[in-house]
């Protein structure tokens, strides 16, 4: 498999994250967004959305962390990053949806782009804007946390809703963000940073960081 990535993307983090969970093996193909190589015309005939993460295998490309990561699931099932009873799966989802769906997209790079140059956002600006997103979801999580965590997100193993929040909490340090108001996130990314699979999947780690 070939993993289509950007070391700081935080889409790209969640599926290495899954990917060394299962411990399957892969290659990485980098694409530096900050070059614009997600939009090559090599790239998007590839994925048309010229966006990152894709996951190759053979002829198949998967695009969109959530696809790619629930395909994973279903032709790699063991370890198992869902629960097995449908009510604990739901909880999970809820959880990597309210990051995927609620905080995610409003502080990826083309909206980050978006609001400098149509509204002339400065770096603060931009942060204030990120943390404006953040935070509530975390304030959401926190509460999901306490509610169904037991070590993790949700139980007592890494789930799908743990390869959602990692690169959350990494993307929110980025913006300047303190996270001390979410102590059983902190507890939780303690945990995890710990484990070879998110710790070999960490940013800094990836072939295409900066030195
Ligand atoms: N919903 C998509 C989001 C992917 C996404 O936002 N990718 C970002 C990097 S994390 C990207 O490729 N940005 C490039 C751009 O906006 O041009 C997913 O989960 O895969």
């Amino acid at each position: 498999m070939i993993l289509h990535g950007y070391w700081r993307s935080g889409a790209s983090y969640r599926v290495r994250i899954a990917l060394n969970l299962k411990g399957l093996d892969y290659d990485t193909a980098a694409h530096d967004l900050r070059k614009g190589e997600q939009k090559t015309a090599d790239y998007v005939a590839l994925n048309p959305q010229g966006m990152v993460p894709a996951l190759q295998d053979g002829d198949l490309v998967v695009t969109q962390s959530p696809a790619i990561l629930e395909w994973l699931e279903e032709t790699h099932p063991e370890p198992a990053l869902l629960p097995r009873a449908a009510n604990d799966r739901a909880m999970v989802r809820a959880m990597a949806a309210l990051i995927g769906c609620d905080i995610h997209p409003l502080n990826n790079l083309r909206v980050l782009k978006a609001i400098r140059s149509t509204f002339g956002a400065d770096q603060a600006g931009v942060d204030a804007w990120a943390a404006g997103w953040i935070a509530p979801g975390f304030d959401a999580l926190e509460a999901l946390i306490a509610r169904h965590g037991a070590g993790w997100s949700f139980g007592d193993a890494p789930t799908l809703a743990d390869c959602y929040l990692i690169p959350q909490m990494y993307s929110a340090r980025r913006f300047d963000m303190d996270l001390s108001p979410w102590p059983r996130l902190l507890e939780v990314e303690k945990t995890a940073l710990a484990h070879p699979a998110f710790a070999s999947a960490h940013p800094d780690r990836q072939p295409d960081a900066d030195a």
